[in-house]
């Protein structure tokens, strides 16, 4: 714009200009409004330069000035030419015949959770695609024997588009791409999908057709009360989409204790015979708060081998006691096939148990993993793990701490609810929420706490604390409790039901005269007309290519995607931005390259914030591809 303002100057074409012809001609800055993705990207920039950061960092420390690298494989190696992986045996084979040779494979298969729970528990589902796909090619070229790869689902899908403003289909794509060889493994909070409610089926059925196409092969299947309906459920959904159906038992308690414990022994064998028989592909144990030692897990799937000797067992764990790696070796002893693992310098704490610890106490030839391989893999996210440091949960966690086998609570959860207190300099208070948390699950009746069980059980806790309830005061007083939203909704059957079903008198007195859902929830549902939404996003977007991905992004997440497609709709494309230019923008004088789109490389150059003029703003200047460009900007300060 700069140029053709200059190219269309009477006196400029007249040759009569000097030094001065800049200053002395202001409107040369006066660009018409354009809605060239440089420009929306400049105003992107020009934002944070002027009101910081979009999103709220959580600690006060800027990301890392780093670009992580990784030594060999930089390039993608496409499809061709990347060494043979195990989904080229779920390509030729199907998913039955990926389940049989796991099954048959006399080793221990490690699923890599870097991707996925690895950042959602550590850095708070943080990491960008960028940064995925910045260690991409030296997975498929080097880590080609992992089981899977577990890079999508769970809270990634809401926070991709919610903090990081990026298309999380988008992110499954380029992946793919980059990978081809090994499987995709996601996480469906089964008649929940990604979200924290139940859907309608057909908008559970249709997400999982969709992320199927879009390249995903393992769907880890899981319901947060292990309500068997809401299970099998998921488990159609995932298998009718062509993919592999993981059927996830999720654990809580010590199934070594049979008396008085309704998680018993036997709790997990029938619950594992309906799974079986429903057509899982997979059996996996999700131990998502990490609460099995060697013995529990030990007896556990030595107990499910011993029942079913032919279907693949896959166990997945978090560190939070400090127990991972001996536990998961314990499964590999009792016959596991899979077991999960995050790189080195992403695991530990909260997340998954060190891959390079596995891999070394299981051996190189039981993983078909080279050590040096995953240390090189660590050294990548190392470097990455500090572009995310306003977000990482080491800010105020040091340690794990075996108090889990007390409070139960998830990995991720754990990490917000202790970040959450120690920011507000409440350390104390922490230790309080974790009783709590103990003592609304047992108000609840011992619930299964997972995603989205956990955060009722962590909103009553929390309930609890600010009130400052007791156990008795809440039972006592139910009637006249105002209590969070999402205790009611469960209340009223929103979730299904747990074993045992809810403590009465307190469900009714929580409930009072509102409706129960009896049955499965998503059943009853309304379902979700998406040619309704497309056609609305298409007349709000008309600048917007509408996708079909961008339609299901809008039935999981209304609210969130239409400020995501809003965002996009006025800044165009950020991922292209590095991390740390992203979430505070860059420096003055800082020149960088950014792909605005695939191939489309433009070089940018901050120079200059000016200060504030009559009208509360402020001009930032940019060298933009070897042009003048300027901005105003609203100072919202
Ligand atoms: C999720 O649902 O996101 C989880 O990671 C549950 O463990
Ligand atoms: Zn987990």
């Amino acid at each position: 714009p700069f140029l053709k303002n200059v190219a269309k100057n009477p006196q400029f074409i007249g040759g009569a200009c000097d030094t001065t012809f800049i200053d002395a001609n202001p409107s040369l800055f006066n660009f018409s409004r354009s809605e060239d993705r440089g420009t929306k990207l400049l105003n992107y920039l020009s934002e944070l330069m002027v009101n910081g950061p979009m999103c709220d960092l959580p600690v006060d420390v800027k990301p890392a000035d780093v670009q992580p690298t990784i030594s060999g494989h930089s390039k993608p190696l496409g499809s061709t030419s990347a060494p043979p992986g195990w989904r080229d045996i779920l390509k030729s084979r199907g998913p039955e015949g990926y389940a049989k040779a796991v099954r048959q494979n006399p080793g221990l298969l490690i699923t890599d959770t870097t991707m996925r729970d690895a950042h959602q528990s550590l850095l708070a589902t943080r990491v960008r695609t960028r940064d995925l796909l910045g260690c991409a090619p030296f997975v498929a070229g080097e880590m080609q024997h992992l089981g899977s790869l577990e890079c999508w689902g769970g809270a990634t899908f809401d926070v991709a588009l919610r903090f990081l403003r990026e298309c999380p289909w988008e992110r499954l794509q380029e992946l793919r791409t980059q990978i081809p060889n090994i499987p995709f493994q996601m996480l469906l909070r089964g008649a929940n999908a990604v979200g924290y409610t139940n859907y309608p089926d057909n908008g559970v059925r249709e997400f999982c057709q969709l992320a199927h196409d879009n390249g995903m092969d393992i769907f880890r299947v899981f319901d947060c009360l292990n309500y068997l309906p809401n299970l099998i459920f998921g488990m159609e959904a995932a298998g009718q989409s062509g993919s592999v159906v993981e059927a996830a038992i999720s654990y809580t308690s010590d199934c070594t204790v049979q008396q008085g414990n309704k998680y018993n022994l036997d709790y997990y064998i029938k619950l594992a015979n309906e799974l079986v028989r429903n057509g899982a592909h997979i059996l996996c144990i999700k131990d998502m708060a990490g609460l099995l030692t060697p013995k529990s897990a030990h007896m556990l799937i030595d107990a499910l081998r011993q029942r079913f000797p032919d279907i693949p067992i896959h166990v997945h764990t978090h560190d939070t006691a400090g127990v991972g790696v001996a536990a998961m070796l314990a499964c590999y002893d009792a016959g596991a096939d899979m077991v999960d693992a995050a790189v080195d310098s992403m695991s530990g704490m909260t997340s998954q148990p060190s891959m390079g610890a596995l891999v070394a106490s299981a051996g190189e030839v039981d993983t078909m993993l080279k050590l040096k391989n995953v240390w090189k893999y660590s050294d990548y996210w190392e470097q990455a793990r500090t572009l995310y440091s306003p977000f990482d949960c080491t800010a105020t966690m040091k340690s794990g701490s075996s108090d889990v086998y007390e409070h139960e609570i998830p990995g991720g959860q754990y990490t917000n609810l202790h970040f959450q207190a120690y920011s507000m300099g409440l350390g104390d208070q922490f230790k309080e929420v974790k009783q709590k948390y103990a003592e609304a699950n047992e108000l609840l009746g011992n619930i299964i706490k997972v995603t989205p069980s956990s955060k009722v059980v962590g909103d009553l806790a929390q309930f609890m604390v600010h009130n400052n309830l007791s156990a008795e005061d809440v039972k006592n007083t139910a009637k006249d409790l105002s209590f969070p939203n999402s205790v009611i909704d469960m209340m009223q059957g929103g979730l299904g039901i747990p074993v045992g079903g809810f403590p009465e008198p307190l469900r009714s007195d929580i409930v009072g005269s509102l409706p129960t859902i009896h049955g499965r929830p998503g059943e009853s549902m309304e379902p979700i007309d998406f040619t309704k939404i497309e056609n609305e996003l298409i007349s709000k977007y008309k600048d917007l290519n509408i996708s079909a991905e961008d339609v299901m992004s809008y039935a999981m997440y209304p609210a969130v995607t239409d400020e995501y497609l809003r965002f996009k709709s006025q800044y165009g494309r950020v991922s292209g931005l590095e991390t740390r230019k992203f979430f505070v923008g860059p420096d003055i004088a800082e020149e960088f390259d950014v792909e605005l789109a695939p191939g489309k490389i433009v070089s940018v150059k901050p120079l200059a914030v000016t200060d504030l003029n009559a009208s509360g703003e402020r001009e930032v200047f940019f060298n933009y591809n070897g042009a003048l460009r300027s901005l105003m900007v609203k100072d919202k300060e």
